[in-house]
């Protein structure tokens, strides 16, 4: 992105950033300045070094000879170097994080005890890391997956993680089958090919031979899995939870996050696109929403059903193959996650943050939930191989309240703590456990009752209602990319087996989705629908259901497309308006270099310097074209075989294209739609999203971005 732009709002992010929380005023205590000149380089013992770039050898003016290896700077500096990495996550390599508060404006007291769910007066400081989950460390941003949204809430009772996804439910039942759904996901194991893909043999010939991953899998194909930015996807803990009240009261709960600028996705051809022309699009989208000031915000909210209640519903509530429909359980918002801050050093924070579902804070519990009981056990484990014993020390880690106990030494303990004793009770009985009233953690002393058996209950065996019921409450274009993107994944799958299987899975759902599908991968065609089906729908399934109520253009980024000769009133008119509407315009033109405005000579030594140009950043980096009218920068841009692709291709992602003047008829030629016609003089936004006009007509410009990039495909 022009770091023009960017100078200029970064000012603006200045003044609004939040005062430092603890966690910060805590981080900051171990962030050491590169560029801070009172320093020099030093060895990693503390000495000032004169020459760190030539080794120390055996030589003289004319020849130089063998290296020394007394050279302990050298030695040292080569030795740090190869041990730089450490392994990468075993899923969810690849992330992006950033700090920021959580805010409380209802209190859940009637059913948490938790300070975090309740004290509507905290600012809890907040780490959340966002992650794709088949790709490795290097791996594109904006391919097909499931997005990681884990947060670490920093509570005064110490850190409670939420580790969730941009999805409500999860591929399988019991944590036993992890190891095998991410194994058939990731590359196959004997050429390591595909990288970050789902669509192979491997992943779909696992989600035919498990059912149960059937209602998931329904997610990862519709656009939810192909988001526009972090920043605007829900976030769900998927997991059943558990919440205790003052009154010892327990209620089993859910967590979700709905982001501010609503949930948007990109059509699956950009998404395809991006991947190879900005692998970084996602990372670089919050960086920089961060440090302009948009700080992007998500409400927080809780699905609860009182203890007594939980065998009520016609699916196990501790099954994560299932969603809590918000129609039998609401939602009620308590309150808001803002991200305000982006970290300073990847690896310190990014990569060592170290999230466990088994971190939860008084008032805050766990369920039966079989997957969650897994994960309990497997995020501990794993930090333990990637970062080690004492990783909880990382100063990304550490809670900002005391921690004090007998876990002692290990590799890398840098805390020194005081005392003659290491063992509880002991004589001096000093530190005992807390009680409850002193913020103990209390277990719930459940009644639990069964035998020792390797079963889980009889409505842990339905798979298909809820399928059928995520794809019933699909619009129409949402129905088309599920079709288009299962379209897509079972071409790559090269084993008739495995498509014609998948095919015949489809008619569990929905016959008409198994034959469109099938039509397009090949196989046998279902001719029965399997199961019969229960026709209902549910609310806040379909992305469109989350509009914001007063949509908005800020951080989207405007392609304003101008060559020599162009209309400076309309360029200048629909540049100003977007700035002030919060929204990123960049100028593109054929060349990087001064573009003169019709009647502007070349000797003036004017010009606007575009931003980029036609080649360097294609429309897939845009929400929006604008095309400034002008004869002779039409004549020339007619001319220009990327030009013309540029907005087409604008127009086939569904984009909001704005023209003017001459620009009107490029735009129209340039699109090539037959019996299509866009109006000279609209003042309202065409049909397909195309805003013409005979002068630049700002604001309903404005309007066709906001509207078009929520709404999805028409074509
Ligand atoms: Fe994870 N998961 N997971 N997972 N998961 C990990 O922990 C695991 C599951 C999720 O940004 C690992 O620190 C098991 C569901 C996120 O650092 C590992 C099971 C959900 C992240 C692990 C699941 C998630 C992870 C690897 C089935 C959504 C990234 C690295 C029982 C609610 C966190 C690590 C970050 C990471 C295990 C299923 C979300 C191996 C065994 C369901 C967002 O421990």
């Amino acid at each position: 992105m022009a770091s023009s732009i960017l100078a200029s709002v970064t000012d603006k992010a200045k003044d609004m950033m939040p005062e430092q929380s603890k966690k910060m005023a805590d981080v900051s205590a171990v962030t050491k300045d590169y560029n801070d000149k009172s320093n020099r380089i030093t060895s990693d013992y503390g000495v000032k070094q004169m020459n760190t770039d030539e080794w120390l050898k055996v030589s003289n003016e004319d020849r130089s000879g063998p290296m020394l290896l007394e050279d302990h700077h050298g030695r040292e500096k080569i030795h740090r170097f190869d041990h730089e990495r450490i392994p990468e996550r075993v899923v969810h390599a690849r992330g992006s994080a950033a700090f920021g508060k959580f805010t409380l404006f209802e209190s859940a007291g009637d059913v948490s005890s938790a300070g975090v769910l309740t004290d509507t007066s905290r600012e809890t400081p907040v780490f959340l890391r966002f992650s794709t989950v088949l790709g490795s460390r290097g791996s594109a941003d904006t391919v097909r997956d499931v997005r990681g949204f884990a947060v670490k809430f920093y509570t005064e009772e110490g850190n409670w993680d939420l580790v969730g996804n941009n999805i409500p439910v999860f591929f399988i039942q019991d944590a036993i089958k992890f190891p095998d759904v991410i194994h058939a996901g990731k590359p196959e194991p004997n050429n390591e090919v595909p990288q970050a893909q789902t669509a192979h043999n491997n992943f779909w010939d696992f989600q035919y031979l498990h059912p149960e991953a059937t209602h998931m899998f329904m997610w990862t194909q519709s656009d939810r899995s192909i988001p526009r930015s972090y920043r605007m996807m829900q976030g769900f803990g998927v997991n059943t939870f558990t919440l205790t009240n003052d009154k010892g009261e327990r209620s089993f709960v859910k967590f979700i996050f709905t982001p501010e600028l609503g949930v948007h996705s990109f059509v699956w051809d950009e998404a395809l696109k991006i991947a190879g022309q900005d692998p970084d699009f996602h990372r670089k989208d919050l960086w920089e929403a961060i440090e302009s000031g948009a700080f992007p915000k998500w409400k927080f909210g809780i699905q609860v059903i009182p203890e007594s209640k939980e065998d009520e519903f016609e699916f196990d509530i501790l099954d994560a193959t299932k969603l809590w429909p918000e129609e039998l359980v609401p939602i009620r918002y308590i309150g808001e996650l803002e991200l305000n801050r982006n970290p300073d050093e990847f690896f310190t924070q990014t990569e060592q943050v170290a999230f466990c579902t088994s971190h939860v804070v008084p008032g805050i519990g766990f369920s039966d939930d079989p997957l969650l009981q897994g994960r309990n056990f497997s995020y501990l484990d794993t930090q333990l191989s990637r970062l080690g014993v004492n990783f909880q020390e990382l100063p990304i880690n550490k809670p900002v309240c005391p921690v004090m106990n007998n876990n002692r030494d290990g590799a890398m303990r840098h805390t020194i703590t005081k005392g003659s004793v290491n063992y509880w009770p002991n004589r001096f009985s000093a530190v005992p456990p807390a009680t409850q009233a002193e913020g103990g953690y209390v277990d719930y002393p459940q009644k639990v009752v069964g035998m020792k058996a390797r079963l889980s209950s009889k409505k842990f065996k339905e798979h298909f209602n809820q399928a059928e019921l995520f794809y019933n409450s699909m619009s129409e274009p949402e129905k088309h990319h599920i079709i288009s993107a299962l379209g897509f994944e079972l071409d790559h799958c090269d084993d008739p087996i495995v498509y014609e299987r998948m095919t015949e899975r489809l008619s569990d759902i929905d016959l008409g989705l198994a034959q469109s599908v099938a039509e397009l991968v090949g196989g046998k065609m279902p001719q029965e629908q399997r199961r019969t089906q229960h026709g209902q729908k549910a609310k806040n399934l379909s992305q469109l259901d989350f509009m914001p109520a007063t949509p908005t253009i800020v951080t989207r980024r405007v392609a304003l497309i101008i060559a020599d000769g162009y209309d400076a009133t309309a360029y200048n008119g629909v540049k100003t308006a977007l700035k002030a509407a919060g929204a990123l315009p960049f100028t593109i033109a054929p060349r990087r270099s001064a573009i003169y405005a019709a009647g502007e000579s070349k000797d003036s030594g004017k010009g606007v310097v575009p931003d980029h140009h036609l080649e360097g950043m294609r429309s897939t980096m845009f929400d929006s074209v604008f095309v400034a009218g002008g004869s002779q920068a039409m004549e020339t841009l007619r001319k220009n075989g990327r030009a013309l692709h540029w907005v087409r291709e604008a127009f086939g992602h569904l984009k909001a294209i704005g023209a003017t003047g001459e620009a009107v008829s490029f735009v129209k030629d340039a699109c090539q739609l037959p019996g299509v016609s866009f109006s000279e003089n609209a003042t309202v936004v065409d049909s397909y999203g195309v805003v013409t006009a005979n002068q630049a007509q700002t604001v309903s410009f404005q309007e066709a971005v906001k509207m078009v990039k929520g709404a999805t495909d028409f074509l």
